[in-house]
């Protein structure tokens, strides 16, 4: 949309507040201005995080465990998947992926030197359950167990993913997984089981990580297992199931587990950003949140699929009852959100929905992935709309960070200062967060290494450790002295 097409009054008017927007571009907002144009409870900016502000990392089962055939573990479609050729750019395989299995106590001083007070995990269904239902495999909690009182004894809180995406493959083959409800009730029962067993030690379990991928990518594109490409009703039906599981996990984790107990969502939310900061452009990205959030958080978070999301999905709209929608909004403690880069630019509009959705330029940046887009904005607004909307009182960000090039200089060192250049800026916005009071309990930086970056294979490094993956040899990178020094001074550099 060419600019020069706009008149300054249509400028306020889409900016939606002609006279901050004015003060904006000439002089810029001064902090009073903008607190009241924000609602903000407290713009301490410079003061550092919250006291008990929880520093962690992040991995998944199938990008760093390895040993897929150890311990009675069954296949999951991301074994099938990796393993079907042109599913994977360096036609790699998680089959030993960072040997996570095996050098976790290793991995776990690594976290103690960055000087992390919690880990987010995930539990490979298939390793307790090789069929995905039936009877569980007796040594399938053993590396689990292991695993957690291994962290517990280094004064490292362990925080348990149910589901990252790799599911029996048993699932898939016998009820076609995610496009029956019969897997989300799977799910269910393999929920209360490891709940039952490791709730006396875990008390952080996240439902499923990233609905919105395994749904779009996974069941639309085909580009992650299993590999689907299904019809744009097969697809709403998958997401239905899935936010079902949620649900329905959700009630066997509190049936099945200790007192004190904590459960929650990990999602990627569609992230919306006041394309100026303007109230009107901010409403109307709460009000995209709201709306392309719909098919799963909004759904969690309300009990209802919105008016919008019907009326959009028309003859396509999944097939539900409303015990479901009461399932899937079971009460949850906290909402845990992956953030990773801006979905969408958000301009308030004089049309139906409220909003328009910008464009992007071609000339936006990004990271060394293409459609990693540098908007680190994004770490305030997402968790932000999240706690405003939904009056949500407890988030952790599940997920940051950033792949990079990675290579060693001449001395052997990978100065990855984009890396630090991501983080420091993505973790100044979630200071400016934590300072307004926007309930952010912790955070999880993606990833503690280097690990199988699904369909990327190894090309793509997330890592704050290298890992060589001849010699499974980790390494620290600049960024994670860059962590480690935040983490002390609980404060952005
Ligand atoms: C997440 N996006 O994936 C996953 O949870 C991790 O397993 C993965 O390794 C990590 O982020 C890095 O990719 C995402 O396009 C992939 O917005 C893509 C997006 C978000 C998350």
């Amino acid at each position: 949309m060419p600019f020069k097409r706009f008149s300054r009054r249509q400028f306020g008017r889409i900016a939606g507040w002609s006279a901050l927007a004015t003060s904006m571009l000439s002089t810029g907002p001064g902090l009073a201005q903008l607190d009241e144009a924000t609602g903000a409870r407290n713009r301490k900016t410079s003061s550092g995080f919250p006291n008990d502000f929880l520093w962690g990392t992040a991995t998944s089962a199938y990008q760093v465990e390895g040993a897929v055939n150890e311990d009675g573990r069954g296949p999951s479609i991301w074994d099938r998947f990796a393993h079907t050729p042109g599913t994977i750019a360096d036609h790699s395989n998680g089959d030993t992926a960072t040997n996570h299995y095996h050098l976790y106590k290793e991995d776990i001083q690594l976290m103690k030197t960055l000087g992390t007070k919690a880990y987010r995990f995930s539990i490979a269904w298939p390793r307790v359950f090789p069929e995905g239902a039936g009877s569980p495999n007796p040594k399938g909690l053993d590396f689990y167990n292991r695993l957690v009182d291994e962290l517990l004894a280094n004064d490292i809180k362990p925080f348990a993913t149910l589901y990252h995406w790799d599911l029996p493959q048993a699932l898939q083959d016998r009820l076609g997984g995610w496009t029956s409800r019969d897997t989300s009730k799977a799910f269910a029962d393999y929920a209360a089981h490891v709940t039952g067993r490791l709730s006396d030690r875990v008390k952080h379990f996240f439902t499923i990580n990233e609905c919105s991928r395994l749904v779009h990518l996974g069941h639309e594109f085909g580009a992650d297992a299993p590999g689907l490409k299904l019809s744009p009703s097969d697809v709403k039906q998958v997401r239905h199931n899935v936010a079902l599981g949620h649900g329905l996990a959700v009630q066997a984790i509190r049936a099945n587990g200790q007192a004190g107990i904590r459960v929650g969502p990990a999602e990627n939310a569609v992230s919306c950003i006041p394309a100026i900061e303007t109230p009107a452009n901010i409403r109307a990205a709460e009000i995209a949140t709201r709306e392309l959030n719909a098919g799963y958080l909004t759904a969690i978070l309300e009990g209802e699929y919105t008016d919008a999301y019907l009326a959009q999905a028309g003859k396509d709209a999944p097939k539900y009852t409303a015990e479901d929608l009461r399932i899937i909004s079971s009460p949850i403690d906290f909402v845990g959100l992956n953030v990773y880069m801006p979905d969408h630019y958000v301009v308030a509009a004089d049309n139906e929905r409220g909003f328009t959705l910008a464009p992007f330029p071609k000339s936006f940046p990004h990271m060394k992935a293409t459609w990693l887009r540098t908007g680190p904005e994004t770490m305030y607004w997402v968790p932000r709309h999240v706690a405003k909307l939904w009056n949500v009182k407890s988030i952790y960000i599940t997920e940051n960070g950033t792949s990079g090039s990675d290579q060693p200089a001449a001395d052997g060192t990978i100065y990855d200062v984009d890396r630090i250049m991501y983080l420091r800026n993505y973790l100044t916005q979630l200071q400016r967060a934590t300072s307004e009071g926007v309930p952010v309990l912790g955070y999880f930086l993606w990833s503690l290494m280097d690990n199988f970056e699904w369909s990327d294979g190894y090309e793509q490094r997330f890592g704050l450790h290298h890992v060589d993956f001849e010699t499974r040899r980790r390494t620290p990178k600049l960024s994670a002295a860059f962590y480690r020094e935040t983490i002390a001074r609980n404060a952005v550099m």
